[in-house]
């Protein structure tokens, strides 16, 4: 046994920072600073490991900033078309359902350009997890507006923020999900302060749980801070969601059949 030797000072840090990266992470992820998508990322893969579900995880990427993470992520990944993630996890889970299964999009991919897929898979009842990274942006194709984005929100193609009389409302995706009879488990977190990165990855080991259990599509939407399309510097970027995204979109679990079931 080692004696940790108290007498003189440490002459290094107690804890290196790399131990406290996930293996499952293999490199940069090239992302804006202050974005908040790597930090998802992180929690997603942590939890996959928690779960000891690494060798049989088959993940779905969309396209927009995360699709860059298909590169860096030490697990299946295939992407997909974009906006058709929720197919092509229906497809994998029917034939593999051994497997877990997630879909990684963000708000435009799943909610403007593949709005359907997600509320069809729900209606099928498929078991598999859809991860949505809403930031309220197109962020990767410059930051144009999308269905999420928030009354108010100043984006590339609403300069004077979102105006519902020109531009309509936002839609509440995982409220939507959540009202499907064959969805399992939907939850909203955020990852802009330390506890709600922590809660986040709650919710999403309770979707991944709810999965295994058969219980239907889950759905786990996660508000990223994306400061580059928020027009904000990156350390205002988590009291800009704070501000803006959480008063539109309410945190918490929206539907959870094993808890209706109790
Ligand atoms: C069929 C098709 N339409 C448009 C695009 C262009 N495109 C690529 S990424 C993207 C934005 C995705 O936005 P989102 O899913 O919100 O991800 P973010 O970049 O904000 O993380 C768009 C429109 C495309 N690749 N394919
Ligand atoms: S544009 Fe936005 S979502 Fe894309 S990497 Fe930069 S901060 Fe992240
Ligand atoms: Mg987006």
């Amino acid at each position: 046994m080692s004696v940790i030797n108290t007498q003189t000072p440490p002459t290094g840090p107690a804890q290196k920072v790399a131990e406290f990266h996930t293996p499952l992470i293999l490199g940069e992820h090239g992302l804006c600073p202050g974005c908040g998508e790597p930090v998802a990322l992180r929690i997603l893969l942590e939890t996959l490991q928690e779960l000891n579900l690494v060798q049989r995880t088959i993940g779905v990427v969309g396209h927009g900033c995360y699709g860059s993470f298909v590169r860096i992520m030490d697990i299946d990944v295939l992407q997909c078309l974009h906006g058709r993630a929720p197919a092509c996890a229906t497809g994998i889970k029917r034939m593999r359902p051994d497997t877990a299964v997630f879909t990684l999009q963000g708000d435009g991919d799943m909610v403007n350009e593949g709005l359907q897929e997600v509320i069809h898979a729900a209606a099928r009842g498929e078991n598999v997890t859809c991860i949505l990274l809403n930031n309220g942006v197109f962020g990767d194709t410059g930051g144009q507006q999308t269905a999420t984005t928030v009354l108010g929100q100043r984006t590339k193609t609403s300069l004077e923020g979102r105006d519902a009389e020109k531009h309509g409302y936002p839609i509440r995706i995982a409220d939507i999900v959540a009202s499907v009879d064959g969805a399992g488990y939907v939850a909203r977190g955020a990852v802009n302060t330390a506890r709600e990165v922590m809660r986040t990855k709650r919710l999403i080991r309770n979707a991944f749980e709810s999965q295994l259990a058969g219980e239907g599509l889950s759905l786990v939407e996660i508000l990223t801070m994306c400061p580059t399309g928020w027009f904000v510097t990156a350390p205002d970027g988590p009291d800009y969601l704070e501000s803006s995204m959480t008063a539109a979109y309410p945190l918490g679990v929206l539907h959870s059949r094993s808890a209706e079931a109790n």
